[in-house]
């Protein structure tokens, strides 16, 4: 899967989304993370469906969808999901993992699995024939402005070495919670896709600031390709 940056739009301040919008599409982000989350999975809860509809409407850009949910399967049919946009869901939230990566293929949107820190790579086993990406949690989700939690740098890396041993170096590996501040070693790591929160990117208010770390960070893909 291609490199990508993906601006996490549960940082984005609603007063001004419609002026971060027009600078995601202008400079070329490569899609917008949506955060998911329903107040039992994790003790916080984020963007809706209606907030997804109205983006959906006002962008082509992809949409990343981040199901941070208990049985994701009931809910994400009430959400926009288009061709092209990328749908992770957490295997400790449903006991019908399978069936879950089958209503998201139905969609034509690309099927991934979401893992939490704690969760070990063998949980991918008996689905890497159903899903385009896999997303590792790099902080407990829940929040954004967490320090991240080490050993999931390893755990990229590992991850990254058990998809060339099985010949599925299509699989992307995206990775969530405080990227900004650990940007090239993730990359260094084999992290594919890049979800960027409040950690050096949007805990600014200027766009040109916020520009420039994107224009920043896509040198940095640039360099590693
Ligand atoms: C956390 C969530 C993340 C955050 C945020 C992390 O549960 O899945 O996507 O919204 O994007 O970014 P940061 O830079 O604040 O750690
Ligand atoms: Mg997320």
């Amino acid at each position: 899967m291609k490199k990508m940056l993906m601006p996490s739009m549960m940082c984005v301040d609603i007063m001004r989304l419609c002026e971060h919008l027009d600078l995601f599409e202008k400079i070329g982000v490569d899609a917008l993370h949506i955060d998911v989350m329903d107040g039992h999975f994790v003790p916080n809860m984020q963007l809706g469906v209606d907030y997804c509809r109205y983006l959906a409407r006002a962008t082509d850009l992809p949409l990343d969808y981040h199901f941070m949910v208990e049985e994701p399967e009931k809910i994400i049919p009430w959400f926009p999901i288009r061709p092209g946009d990328l749908v992770s869901l957490h295997v400790e939230g449903t006991s019908h993992v399978c069936r879950a990566l089958d209503a998201v293929a139905k969609t034509g949107a690309v099927p991934m699995i979401a893992l939490n820190p704690g969760t070990p790579l063998t949980a991918l086993d008996e689905v890497l024939d159903m899903i385009g990406g896999v997303l590792l949690m790099t902080v407990n989700p829940g929040y954004a402005g967490q320090d991240v939690i080490e050993s999931t740098i390893d755990k990229i890396a590992r991850l990254h070495t058990m998809l060339e041993q099985k010949g599925r170096t299509d699989i992307g590996i995206e990775v969530d919670g405080q990227v900004g501040k650990n940007f090239a070693r993730m990359l260094a790591a084999g992290a594919d896709l890049f979800v960027l929160g409040s950690s050096r990117y949007l805990d600014t208010d200027d766009l040109d600031l916020l520009a420039a770390r994107t224009a920043e960070y896509r040198r940095l893909l640039t360099a590693e390709a």
